[in-house]
């Protein structure tokens, strides 16, 4: 059992990744729902969060965080995500609430009070992340992991960089300091796992409200994807994090040395991926390099008609 702490910002992928890792309560004990500024503002991000939990009847709390980048203003994905930054689907508005204590201090408590070590799930800004550790450096002896989705060898927001590591280098830089193992899934794996229409059509025919909400947002997402990347889908990027913490053994990947780029004019937020060993630095991360398309998406589908 893996104890873990999702942090979000929720976006069409965030909440998929939700999804699975709400599937799989044997494996994750998902300890609480941290959001953060990102695809949109962190209110928004932490009502859809709130909402995908109703549809889910999940009843794990959920912590806003932190509503802007450590030094510089936020950028926001309205492009790719809508203005609600869940755009597509229609839930109805949440009936239960964030808690009232900050994310940061949620994640900085639940870590330093477990008996288990704890797993943290970013796949937003790393911003809340940074801040922990920045605040409690202490906790990083009870962090068993972080699994990520952020950068890869090249950008989807620049040329250069990924979104999630764009909007806050600074405090990915602090997490890829920190000495805690970080898995990284970049782009380089979630171009992978993109939801053509052939994956939409196995969606489709699942009868629940769970795999009916997945539909819409695959639908929504690939058609930003289509219009503002000219590629045939969305990668549901955020969903390699819970489908590696319940199944490893469908990624490929490698140790490598990873250099946030905090200065570079064009190439600000760049994962620099040492992947054949040029530097001679120390490793600091595990890099998802391949994944195995036909084993994901069947779990995919099997995830979502669990919720019959
Ligand atoms: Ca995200």
């Amino acid at each position: 059992m893996r104890h873990i702490i999702l942090d979000c910002d929720p976006g069409h992928d965030d909440a998929i990744n939700i999804i699975i890792a709400a599937a799989s309560r044997d494996k994750l004990n998902i300890r609480g729902i941290t959001t953060v500024g990102g695809n949109v503002e962190v209110e928004k991000n932490t009502e859809n969060a709130l909402k995908v939990l109703e549809l889910l009847d999940l009843d794990v709390p959920v912590y806003k965080g932190q509503s802007r980048p450590l030094v510089k203003p936020i950028e926001i994905a309205t492009e790719i995500h809508g203005n609600s930054g869940m755009d597509g689907p229609v839930l109805p508005e949440p009936s239960r609430r964030a808690e009232d204590m900050h994310a940061v201090d949620f994640i900085i408590q639940t870590v330093k009070e477990s008996d288990e070590k704890i797993t943290l799930v970013p796949t937003g800004p790393l911003t809340n992340i940074a801040m922990a550790l920045i605040k409690e450096p202490t906790i990083k002896d009870n962090i068993e992991e972080i699994v990520l989705m952020g950068g890869g060898t090249f950008g989807n927001w620049t040329p250069a960089a990924e979104f999630n590591i764009y909007v806050d280098a600074e405090a990915a830089e602090v997490v890829f300091t920190s000495g805690i193992p970080v898995t990284v899934f970049g782009l380089d794996v979630t171009h992978q796992v993109i939801a053509t229409e052939d994956i939409i059509e196995c969606v489709s025919p699942i009868e629940n409200d769970v795999a009916q909400f997945v539909k819409k947002l695959l639908i929504f997402f690939g058609q930003m994807y289509k219009d503002y990347f000219g590629i045939n889908g969305g990668p549901i990027h955020d969903a390699c994090t819970s489908m590696y913490l319940i199944h490893p053994e469908l990624f490929d990947l490698k140790d490598v040395n990873i250099t946030i780029e905090t200065k570079g004019e064009a190439t600000y937020g760049m994962t620099v991926v040492d992947l054949l060993k040029t530097t001679g630095k120390k490793e600091n991360a595990t890099f998802a390099i391949g994944v195995n398309q036909d084993a994901f998406w069947d779990e995919f589908i099997h995830i979502l008609k669990s919720f019959n």
